[in-house]
């Protein structure tokens, strides 16, 4: 009987020396001291035996029955803190990490061209105005001295919405609308999406940004229309911005003139520092940036003002075509597309 337990004995170490899981382990302690267990049975013999030898293996049982469930109890304890060591040492923080921010969006590159814009204007006096982007026949054309059969009422140039309305294909319209409203003097401004009938391509969108200005008071001469823009453009585009008036046409303005400045890239060189010419300006030096003019007596007309009284000057510029310029960007498709490879730049 005592061989049999000792050989019962190294039978379970061995079990236990190999046993790796929590499964094995408890397979092996039903194995062995289960209800129907080798040593549970084993014990329950030990009645049986004769009363000399019943103490000595009683005990001896009652001994291994020990040593097997304490190194049954200290293995899984010993799985169970590894198990947590483990785990604290996978889900280690360093406390002294900076936190993550969170993704923020931020202002769209044509939204910072035009807050500059219209934060320079403002600063000159210039207050802000907004309007239809549907627009009725009149005051889109007929009020801005741009009659029926005027080649820029075309199909082509124009998104109509019926017979006698149309996309704003500018914002002057709405300075026909403050002039109707309110009496001289004014200096309004006048930003917002306008809409062309055209291909678009890198230059070309149906739609664009427009910002127009106009003041109208008495004795308004083209020395202040030129005053006020040769500041604003060099406030936008550099202290060091040259400007330069072209004779022009527009419908209502009278005399009109293009607003050129010195080439944002080589600076009116024409070359950049390599030698070769610039292609921003195609080597003339010069960058178109404005429309403008002294307003034309027919618009003064149309909305009830009296231009032998007073007189004043507007200006429009495309929003877009400021921020290609001022940003280096050559396809104003970009603009709209939202993609953040490349709005994640501004
Ligand atoms: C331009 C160029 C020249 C303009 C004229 C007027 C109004 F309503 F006062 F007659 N608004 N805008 C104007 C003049 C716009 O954009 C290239």
């Amino acid at each position: 009987m005592k061989a049999t337990l000792e050989a019962l004995g190294a039978e379970i170490q061995a079990a236990l020396d190999t046993c790796r899981t929590d499964d094995d382990l408890e397979r092996i302690r039903v194995g062995y001291l289960g209800r129907k267990g080798r040593l549970t049975e084993l014990m329950r013999g030990v009645g049986a035996l004769p009363a000399d030898d019943r103490p000595v293996i009683g005990d001896l049982a009652n001994q291994l029955k020990r040593r097997v469930d304490e190194r049954i109890e200290s293995l899984r304890r010993g799985w169970e803190a590894e198990r947590r060591a483990q785990a604290l040492a996978n889900e280690r923080i360093d406390v002294t990490l900076p936190g993550r921010v969170g993704v923020h969006g931020h202002v769209h590159p044509l939204t910072v061209v035009l807050d500059e814009a219209i934060g320079i204007l403002v600063g000159l006096g210039f207050s802000v105005y907004e309007g239809p982007h549907i627009e009725d026949d009149h005051h889109n054309f007929t009020a801005l001295n741009i009659p029926a059969d005027h080649p820029a009422r075309d199909m082509h140039d124009t998104f109509f919405v019926d017979e006698s309305h149309v996309l704003r294909t500018h914002t002057s319209p709405v300075q026909i609308r403050v002039m109707e409203n309110q009496e001289p003097p004014i200096a309004a401004l006048v930003p917002g999406p306008v809409y062309r009938h055209e291909v678009e391509t890198v230059k070309n969108s149906a739609m664009f940004h427009q910002i127009e200005g106009f003041l109208v008071d008495r004795r308004v001469t083209f020395g202040d229309l030129k005053g006020v823009l040769a500041l604003f453009v060099q406030r936008m585009f550099g202290d060091d911005t040259r400007v330069r008036f072209r004779p022009s046409f527009f419908p209502f303005t009278e005399p009109s003139a293009e607003v050129d400045i010195s080439c944002v890239i080589c600076r009116g060189a024409r070359r950049l520092p390599t030698g070769d010419p610039c292609r921003v300006c195609k080597a003339s030096g010069w960058l178109e940036i404005l429309g403008s003019g002294l307003i034309h007596p027919e618009v003064f007309l149309s909305v009830g003002y009296d231009p032998e009284v007073v007189s004043g000057f507007a200006f429009g510029m495309g929003v877009e075509r400021m921020a290609m310029l001022k940003y280096g960007i050559t396809d104003i498709r970009l603009f709209y597309q939202n993609d953040l490879r490349f709005l994640r730049q501004f």
